[in-house]
């Protein structure tokens, strides 16, 4: 038996969608059922059900074979052992592999390296979290992150993408917080005066609260910031100043990543950037890697949902809402399955 927990408003918001994955194929039984509170503090129910081993073949299209062939126990260990590295390789950790095999141990899937990989892509599938995008709402968002990372090139991307690719068109204005780099003026005012946009240059806190309220009637502010390097603590103090000091508006705090890093370095980034709730991440650099295991590593451990992908330097072309088939195809590419 295999187990997956679902989350809705109410559980049996939360029993439709379990229905609607694998209702057709076979009865589901609910385990369990319980409120959560979720990161905007509503609270909402989570249920697990438990799937037998057909249906959730059939869910994931694979052709039902003869079950339970008894295979010697050397050929069972050889395939979880084979799989289990080629997903070790490629930057998904041990112990996330490990409990996976422990949890198919037995069955059908753990005997047929196909079958194996499927689950094992569904599984991390179902544990990245995706931010959809919405040009229509108004909102402010704010990109933070190492140096170099993109976050200025992807204001700009972001910015053409709100005023351009809808027919409701919301008016932008980005607000520039970079005061450390020279030239950082001049690249963002280019950008702004290339897309007709409003663009402020801010030095201090009062200016910022001051600069908001000037922009209260864009729909949609932009805000780009220094970028910051682990190991500089000025910097990171001086951001997280900007951040806290807005206590009447909502803003979306987006963490910029290279899909490029190493998993150990994502996961110092993203602790240095913890005193700041971060909302969302963008990964940028798409084009400039092969290897997405230790991304997709850290995406399974933090659970950020992922709002955007970039694929290029091109303004505004190289930038897609993310989606999990995406980095997922990423992924699989890699795995040269
Ligand atoms: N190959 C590639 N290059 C990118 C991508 N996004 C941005 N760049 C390039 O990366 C370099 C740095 O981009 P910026 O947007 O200035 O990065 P930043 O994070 O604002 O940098 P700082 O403000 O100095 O911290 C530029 O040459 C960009 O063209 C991407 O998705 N792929
Ligand atoms: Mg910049």
């Amino acid at each position: 038996m295999l187990e997956e927990t679902f989350v809705a408003p109410t559980p049996k918001q939360a029993f439709v969608l379990a229905k609607q994955k694998y209702g057709e194929f076979g009865s589901l039984k609910l385990k369990k059922a319980r409120q959560i509170m979720n990161k905007d503090g509503d609270l909402v129910s989570e249920i697990t059900v438990e799937i037998d081993e057909d249906s959730y073949l059939r869910s994931i299209g694979m052709q039902l074979r003869e079950k339970k062939q008894d295979l010697p126990d050397d050929k069972h260990n050889s395939v979880a052992k084979k799989v289990g590295e080629l997903f070790a390789d490629r930057g998904i950790k041990r112990e996330w592999i490990d409990f996976i095999l422990k949890e198919v141990s037995g069955t059908s899937i753990a005997k047929d390296e196909k079958l194996l990989i499927a689950y094992m892509l569904e599984t991390i599938d179902d544990s990245i979290k995706i931010k959809k995008e919405n040009l229509l709402e108004p909102k402010i968002v704010m990109l933070l992150g190492a140096t170099g990372v993109g976050k200025t090139t992807t204001i700009a991307k972001l910015a053409a993408r709100y005023k351009y690719a809808t027919k409701k068109s919301l008016d932008v204005a980005i607000i520039n917080l970079d005061t450390f780099r020279a030239g950082a003026y001049q690249q963002l005012d280019s950008f702004a005066n290339l897309l007709g946009m409003e663009h402020r240059f801010v030095k201090s806190i009062d200016e910022f609260c001051d600069t908001l309220n000037d922009l209260a009637h864009y729909p949609v502010i932009l805000i780009d910031t220094a970028g910051i390097s682990p190991y500089d603590s000025n910097k990171l103090i001086e951001t997280i100043e900007f951040v806290k000091s807005v206590k009447d508006r909502n803003i979306e705090k987006s963490l910029v990543l290279s899909a490029a890093s190493k998993y150990d370095d994502m996961m110092d980034i993203y602790e240095h950037f913890s005193f700041i709730d971060i909302d969302s991440l963008i990964l940028t650099k798409f084009d400039e890697t092969r290897r997405v295991g230790d991304l997709i590593a850290f995406l399974m451990d933090k659970k950020r949902p992922v709002a955007y992908i970039s694929t290029g330097q091109q303004v505004p072309d190289d930038l897609l809402p993310a989606s999990r088939e995406k980095l997922l195809d990423y992924f699989v590419g890699e795995l040269n399955v």
